[in-house]
């Protein structure tokens, strides 16, 4: 049975096993993303608690004639992540690059997204990258001599841990080079209520995110886990600045995954997410500690949500 699962579901696997029985059980973030775990993703963004979508969108919206007057025409635009189908093409609206490169890890839903794109803006060279951007990975031929912007929005950094997002920062900066340009989305600190309910939605489409983590173990990797026996929690840590999401056990439980056997007491927690919320100056200095200087940034009138421009 072994021999026959993929590479995607090892790791999986690999991570599972071991974050279940550490000693903070956790696992980590990224395989919160199968394909239901995206859709639900995709609803949580239009949901009325969770503001920074939205926010997101309607500040770029509104400040683009200032970030395109700061960025050279014609260049290359490295996403990473797929793109989205609303953020990006204000993006390239505003700036008319040269050429488009979204990268990212799923090839299935990077390429529909490309071509969409490409539908869309007929004239722009697009060049999809497969390749997992946590990781090295180098750019497609083609872009010589052009400038480089990097585009990270959604704060998605903020699902990093400080230590691992300067390193992604620091990546960043050496896969685009010296003088290039960094466009970045971050979620601000704010009142904790807020917060609190932005991950814990009263419709549960948050709670039911969080738990489909537990679907895909029994579903990929053959697991017996209880789902009924987990409750999704999403709480503030003052100390460490994020929300991070739990699933926690209602009773004592036992399950086994790959023959594995594992024991939740009631009231134990599996953390599955963080989400980092910075101030202004947490904001620039984690970027200056991942090589890149922030010279503008916007907010909406609420400054809920930052859109950073640094240069490497
Ligand atoms: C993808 N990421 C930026 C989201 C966030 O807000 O941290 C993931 C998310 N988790 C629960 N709700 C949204």
């Amino acid at each position: 049975m072994l021999a026959t699962l993929d590479d995607q579901t090892l790791a999986f696997r690999k991570d599972v096993l071991a974050g279940l029985a550490a000693p903070v059980p956790a696992i980590p973030a990224r395989w919160l993303y199968d394909r239901r775990g995206s859709e639900l993703f995709d609803d949580i963004t239009r949901l009325p608690e969770y503001y920074p979508t939205r926010t997101e969108t309607a500040l770029l919206q509104q400040v683009m004639p200032q970030v395109a007057a700061r960025l050279p025409a014609g260049a290359a635009v490295i996403e990473f992540g797929a793109g989205s189908a609303t953020k990006t093409p204000i993006l390239l609206k505003g700036i008319h690059p040269a050429a488009y490169v979204p990268v990212d890890i799923s090839g299935d839903y990077l390429r529909a997204s490309a071509a969409d794109l490409q539908r869309e803006f007929p004239n722009l060279e697009v060049i999809p990258v497969v390749a997992d951007f946590m990781r090295k990975f180098d750019l497609p031929g083609g872009l010589d001599g052009l400038p480089r912007i990097g585009f990270f929005p959604g704060s998605t950094i903020g699902n990093f841990v400080p230590w691992s997002a300067t390193n992604l920062l620091r990546q960043f900066r050496d896969l685009l080079g010296d003088r290039s340009k960094l466009l970045i989305g971050m979620d601000r600190l704010k009142d904790v209520d807020r917060l609190v309910a932005a991950y814990d939605d009263p419709r549960g489409v948050t709670a039911e995110f969080n738990l489909n983590l537990l679907e895909r173990i029994n579903r990929e990797l053959g697991g017996d886990v209880p789902v009924d026996a987990f409750a999704h929690d999403a709480r503030w840590n003052e100390m460490m600045s994020r929300i991070e999401m739990h699933l926690v056990a209602t009773r004592d439980v036992t399950f086994e995954i790959d023959g594995q056997r594992f024991d939740f007491a009631a009231g134990a927690s599996i953390h599955t997410e963080n989400s980092h919320k910075y101030g202004p100056n947490g904001a620039r200095l984690m970027l200056l500690a991942g090589g890149w200087t922030p010279i503008a940034e916007w907010t909406d009138r609420q400054e809920d949500f930052a859109v950073i421009l640094a240069e490497a």
